[in-house]
């Protein structure tokens, strides 16, 4: 994707509000219950927020794939608010494949797809070539928006090969999210940001990035400067300075949103976000 010489006006913001990586034990202000979410969902909104990238938990609080509580998650969520509602086709670093196949029977607008295996910290976010084509095949099908997760420079290249050989996603827009910093993906670093920037494919025609951890606020910076949007949440940081926990996903929202103040660029509306995506209009 060639750099445009400047920014786009407004800033995509999503939310990842709850991953599956952090124990409720650890951290009791990540919302893990369907309230705890669209109430989450809702402050978001309110603060800036387009899209809200989903992971759910169950009563116990822990990560899971279970089909009857993504599909009342999306209802939640489309009936409480006009976020873009991307569901998680990563799972967990524990999740069957098939399992995550099952995760677009819930038909969200949107759903995550990351394109190539990761070391992920000490364990393996498993994308083999096959499971990549399958569900992409599949969201094209069902008509899901993917966001073409990137977490290495190799990942870049694999979604040039993807879209040679299989062609434009739902909507024929190409949306692209750089997920930066992951102990065995790509460094959150500038130098890391600009070759990857650099040798998207020409289909692209937005794209986003998150730094993990301690790499949240060189990537926010980062991706402003270079005409990116961003996403910030709780999945990706749970410190909003050294040492000090965050309060709430609306707060990183808040900063993002400040952040893109600086850089003249106000929040898009979720209804824009759909346009620039290519996802069908709200029905609420
Ligand atoms: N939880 C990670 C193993 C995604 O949502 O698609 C994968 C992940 C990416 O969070
Ligand atoms: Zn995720």
């Amino acid at each position: 994707m060639p750099t445009p010489t400047l920014a786009p006006d407004s800033l995509l913001v999503t939310v990842a509000p709850t991953g599956a990586e952090t124990a409720k034990a650890d951290c009791p202000q990540l919302p893990t219950t369907l309230e705890e979410l669209v109430a989450t969902a809702r402050d978001c909104e309110a603060a800036g927020a387009a899209m809200v990238h989903v992971h759910v938990r169950d009563g116990d609080h822990r990560p899971t794939l279970d089909g009857g509580l993504l599909k009342e998650t999306v209802a939640a969520l489309r009936q409480e608010t006009d976020l873009v509602v991307q569901l998680s086709t990563g799972g967990s670093v524990h999740d069957p494949l098939a399992e995550r196949l099952k995760v677009l029977d819930a038909e969200p607008d949107s759903c995550s797809l990351t394109m190539g295996t990761t070391n992920f910290g000490d364990d393996v976010f498993s994308n083999p070539w096959p499971f990549v084509v399958e569900l992409y095949q599949l969201a094209q099908e069902r008509a899901v928006v993917p966001e073409f997760e990137l977490f290495d420079l190799g990942q870049v290249h694999a979604l040039v090969r993807l879209l040679d050989r299989y062609g434009l996603p739902a909507g024929g827009r190409v949306h692209v999210d750089l997920v930066m910093g992951v102990p065995g993906g790509m460094d959150g670093t500038a130098s890391a940001m600009v070759a990857a920037v650099h040798d998207l494919p020409a289909e692209v025609t937005s794209w986003s990035a998150t730094g993990i951890g301690r790499t949240t606020l060189p990537v926010m910076l980062g991706a402003l400067s270079m005409g990116g949007h961003l996403r910030v949440g709780m999945e990706d940081v749970l410190t909003i300075s050294r040492g000090v926990p965050v309060e709430s996903n609306a707060q990183l929202v808040r900063r993002a949103v400040e952040a893109g103040a600086l850089a003249q660029r106000g929040p898009m509306s979720p209804a824009a976000a759909r346009e620039l995506l290519g996802v069908r209009p709200a029905s609420r």
